[in-house]
């Protein structure tokens, strides 16, 4: 006999995999899983205003723990409305569990109301998409859906299940929680690369978002100080190395000096840790030498040799390869020892025009608030608070890129999938994950409109989000590129917006409105003071954006 059905075993599932909270909105196909939620107490629901967020809320929440975050619509609208945070995550590399009800098995493929093949939709922006066919296969399908999304290189996966899955009486439970183990690199490859490091005048690290953000990775800055030479990041993955270290050279991408990019071009040996080699940390794929010997690791078998064929290539945890790696290349096989100087005058020269590119100048005029004023007051934030910088997808970020020296573990978060809106809604799942982290997220005034309403479920579920809006009343970004690329042209990129100030204390929350660069430390220790959601809305000129010296990369 089954004194459960399927949706109180899914719940009960959930919960064995160490589930603690999921992010969802209400349908029909799903009402079931709801009241589940309602007989227990382990699992906690939170119900938002849009799927999107509730998506975006899992990524945030995935991030700060490297466990999947959880998100529950109802199948066609509402799982589509999760499509472009699935769609970032997977290209983000995010592991997610995606849990979408479905019409019930009798009456599929008539197209029913709402019906949509979810399994083919989401196919090409998950790493897997399965349905349930049965109750009592809830745990086996579920559970295997907790591990594909964090083993290899982690992404989201979808469960589908339908209406008669969640009804029906189940009479299986749970099986253990189990992880994979991380794959270390053989050591006959370890050797290799090794070898082929210690012969470089020149080696360059490319850090990816292989290596953990939080705490830095020992074996990393090990390696780094083995080879020598210049150490940068991949786009938006500025967190994964001390920027205070001496070999460090910034992160490459939108935004990256020349120095930073010189540091890869220069160099006679490249190892690429944790990265894939994308468009923008590669300029298009232009930037590594073609005579550079490349030892390239990645937990992906299939991302070695995709872009780049390397001399090595290591098929293997990042953080694993690089403590063999350091442990291999002793101080007194290295290159830097091993040509004394030549490789400490390279890097000591990109150094200098590094932490020189780094001074900020900050323009006289100081209202509106400038780019440069508003990146120069969270970076002074950053060293007052223990507050984690989350960044959207506004103008401002490659400022903060340049300009913001990440120096403790995981105060920076930056997504380089592109998404408008990511930032509000991860942040809250960055906040849930680890309340006792004040997290303060900077969005586009565009971004932050597509998921404003949000702001009822930060009030509601008391949420202590600060959120600064970048309030320049345009599409910034591609404002830019009418600028750069079509003559100054002006379509469809300036809008007018209300006081984001009085909108946030319509909701309950804490507004500061800051009009002058002047105000806004105060506002922002304010905002942060409050204890629960704030909104510091920026006022910017509505010609405010990226970088003067910085054209927006054409599509093409
Ligand atoms: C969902 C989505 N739609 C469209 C785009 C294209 N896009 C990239 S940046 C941008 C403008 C962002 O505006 P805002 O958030 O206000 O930031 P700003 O550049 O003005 O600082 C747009 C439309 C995108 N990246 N994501
Ligand atoms: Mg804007």
């Amino acid at each position: 006999m089954s004194d459960m059905n399927g949706a109180e075993l899914l719940v009960q599932t959930l919960a064995a995999e160490g589930v603690r909270q999921v992010y969802g909105l209400p349908g029909t196909t799903i009402m079931d899983v709801l009241d589940a939620f309602g007989g227990q107490d382990r699992v906690r629901y939170l119900s938002v205003r849009h799927e999107q967020v509730a998506a975006f809320m899992a990524d945030g929440y995935a991030r700060a723990t490297g466990e999947p975050g959880v998100c529950l619509g109802s199948r066609g609208p509402g799982a589509l409305n999760m499509a472009t945070a699935v769609g970032n995550a997977c290209d983000e590399s995010v592991p997610m569990v995606v849990l979408i009800g479905q019409v019930a098995a009798d009456i599929t493929a008539r197209a029913a109301f709402e019906e949509l093949d979810v399994l083919t939709a989401f196919g090409p922006v998950t790493k897997w998409a399965v349905e349930v066919p049965r109750a009592d296969r809830v745990p086996e399908l579920v559970q295997r859906a907790f591990r594909v999304a964090v083993s290899g290189r982690p992404g989201p996966v979808l469960v589908s299940l339908p209406l008669d899955v969640l009804t029906d009486p189940a009479t299986v439970r749970p099986g253990p929680r189990f992880r994979p183990g991380r794959p270390r690199p053989a050591a006959d490859d370890v050797t290799a690369a090794a070898r082929v490091l210690a012969g470089a005048a020149r080696p360059a690290l490319i850090v990816g978002g292989g290596v953990r953000a939080e705490p830095y990775d020992g074996d990393v800055i090990d390696l780094a100080e083995a080879l020598g030479g210049p150490v940068v990041t991949t786009w938006s993955r500025k967190d994964r190395f001390p920027n205070d270290h001496p070999q460090f050279l910034g992160a490459l991408g939108a935004g990256a000096f020349a120095c930073t990019e010189r540091a890869v071009r220069e160099a006679d040996a490249v190892l690429a840790l944790g990265c894939r080699f994308s468009e923008f940390t590669t300029k298009r794929w232009t930037l590594l030498p073609d005579d550079a010997a490349l030892v390239h690791v990645d937990i992906d078998p299939s991302e070695l040799g995709k872009i780049h064929v390397p001399a090595v290539g290591l098929p293997a945890d990042a953080g694993l390869a690089a403590a063999d790696l350091a442990a291999c290349l002793d101080p007194a096989r290295s290159p830097i020892l091993a040509s004394p100087g030549g490789c400490a005058a390279w890097l000591g020269g990109l150094r200098w025009e590094y932490v020189a590119a780094c001074e900020l100048a900050l323009p006289e005029r100081t209202s509106p608030v400038s780019a440069a004023h508003l990146t120069v007051a969270l970076r002074d934030l950053q060293s007052r608070t223990d507050a984690t910088l989350v960044v959207d997808a506004p103008s401002t970020g490659p400022w903060i890129q340049r300009h913001l020296d990440v120096t403790r573990p995981g105060r920076y978060v930056a997504s380089g999938g592109g998404a408008m809106a990511w930032g509000f809604p991860a942040a809250m799942g960055m906040l849930l994950a680890r309340p006792e982290r004040p997290v303060v997220c900077l969005s586009g005034d565009g971004s932050f409109w597509m998921v404003a309403q949000d702001l009822e479920t930060a009030v509601r579920e008391h949420i202590p989000i600060v959120i600064v809006v970048a309030d320049n009343f345009a599409y910034g970004n591609t404002r830019d590129r009418q600028r750069t690329a079509h003559g100054g042209r002006y379509l469809g990129v300036f809008y007018d917006n209300p006081d984001l100030a009085a909108f946030a204390r319509l909701h309950g929350a804490h507004g500061e409105r800051v009009t002058t660069a002047a105000e806004l430390p105060a506002a922002l220790d304010r905002a942060l003071a409050a204890g629960g959601p704030a909104v510091v809305d920026v006022v910017q000129d509505p010609h405010e954006g990226l970088p003067p010296d910085m054209t927006p990369i054409a599509a093409r």
